[in-house]
């Protein structure tokens, strides 16, 4: 595991001490856009927030260099609370998933300056471990059921206990989650959004035939996911919720688009199969009526996407009141500085539930050295002040930004329909 190496000695701080003197937007590209916002205080501690968000991260730099860093300048780093308050209720524009990721870089920020003024890990600013390390979950995927077979065998083989399935779909050609052969799975692989069609029927017929062959190659234990990705109707979702019953699925996610929180009231009516959602949305708004309703059983929004650990620590808790755990989203589209944040987070927050943990490549994580590690199906942070992860900002710049946005998706008939 390498530490940071930034000044993380503890300075107990006065006001001039914690005042920000350098706010900088880094965009780099080592296989894959990442923002990274970088904020120094006077005395020269160093924090790191991640504000990638994916096919739209020019939007958010620019957002960041134009609306957010001059005012950043001369702030009080240890003000976090109103720091947050400011840029959210500043904004007038309020909300959306550009304002609330900028709002996110600077809060992970400032809350890995106060770990490392306070020399603490940011899960003990928190409140302390609830666990030893974070429940893990893989992907993965297959161009058909036996290919996704083997690779879910592949990742038990590496010791994960949870492994979320996704498999090609007869007749459709770029189904999502299905990467070309033997590369990982980058979805924003073009310049402007490739064009894939979607076929509903051939999808309902296959997804319950995979999980019934996983099961019968993996047997009970190991929790299988499986990720619907807004495809479907709500009675459609309701259909593949309950066809997916006897293989007991850990939870089946982004089953119908979510604008419409009641929609999956008529999914809760018709399965008993777990329900995540919430990797789009960007604040607790977005949620509300699914938690309080408890339409879903686990919330995916991520501190990357929805204003940071001030935000999601009030969604988590408002989750906790109504038996809704978290299960952050964890893609590669995440930097390792969001997957650092979040892992504490997992470590310390009472209502966890599991991590997303798609494997950032070498080439991504030599920019970002970080201080977690994965054992025994868990990933577990260090005690290195803050969130431990940092930035190799020389390496960063040897990587410049390639444009790229995500897939389209249309139906046979060349409606738009939902990717
Ligand atoms: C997916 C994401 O990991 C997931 O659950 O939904 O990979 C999603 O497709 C990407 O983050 C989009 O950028
Ligand atoms: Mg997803």
């Amino acid at each position: 595991m390498s530490l940071s190496t930034e000044n993380t000695a503890p300075v107990q701080g006065s006001h001039r001490d914690r005042e920000i003197v350098e706010a900088k937007v880094i965009v780099t590209s080592p296989g894959r856009n990442f923002v990274t916002l970088k904020i120094v205080t006077r005395s020269g501690v160093v924090g790191w927030g991640d504000a990638t968000l994916n096919g739209r991260e020019l939007a958010v730099a620019a957002y960041l260099q134009e609306h957010v860093v001059p005012n950043l300048i001369g702030r009080d780093a240890g003000r976090i609370e109103d720091t947050w308050q400011f840029f959210y209720r500043g904004a007038y524009w309020r909300r959306g998933p550009v304002t609330m990721s900028a709002i996110a870089a600077v809060d992970v920020a400032l809350w890995d300056i106060l770990g490392k003024m306070a020399g603490l890990p940011l899960y003990q600013l928190l409140g302390g471990r609830s666990r030893e390390g974070a429940l893990v979950y893989a992907h993965a995927n297959g161009r058909d059921i036996a290919e996704a077979s083997d690779e879910v065998g592949k990742y038990r083989e590496l010791g994960f206990l949870a492994i979320r399935a996704q498999c090609g779909v007869p007749g459709v050609k770029k189904a999502y989650g299905i990467s070309t052969a033997g590369k990982p799975y980058e979805p924003a692989e073009s310049e402007l959004p490739a064009e894939t069609v979607w076929s509903t029927p051939r999808y309902l017929d296959i997804a319950p035939r995979l999980f019934e062959q996983l099961r019968a190659d993996h047997g009970d234990e190991i929790e299988l996911l499986h990720d619907v990705h807004h495809r479907l109707t709500p009675i459609e979702a309701a259909r593949l919720a309950r066809s997916l019953e006897p293989y007991r699925l850990f939870w089946m996610e982004d089953a119908t688009p979510a604008e419409n929180q009641q929609s999956f009231a008529l999914i809760r009516q018709h399965s008993v199969t777990p329900l995540a959602v919430g990797e789009v949305f960007n604040s607790i708004w977005d949620c509300k009526q699914l938690i309080e309703q408890q339409l879903i059983d686990y919330i995916r929004t991520t501190i990357v996407h929805a204003g940071g650990i001030t935000h999601v620590r009030r969604l988590a808790d408002f989750a906790a009141l109504h038996q809704v755990r978290t299960g952050f989203h964890g893609a590669t589209d995440l930097s390792p500085v969001c997957m650092g944040a979040a892992l504490h987070f997992d470590t310390w927050v009472p209502n966890f539930g599991i991590q997303e943990y798609m494997f950032h490549s070498e080439q991504m994580l030599e920019v970002f050295p970080r201080d977690y590690e994965f054992r025994a199906g868990r990933l577990h942070v260090g005690d290195s002040p803050g969130h431990g992860v940092s930035m190799d900002e020389k390496l960063a710049a040897r990587y410049p930004y390639v444009p790229r946005q995500l897939p389209v998706a249309r139906l046979e008939d060349g409606a738009m329909w939902d990717w």
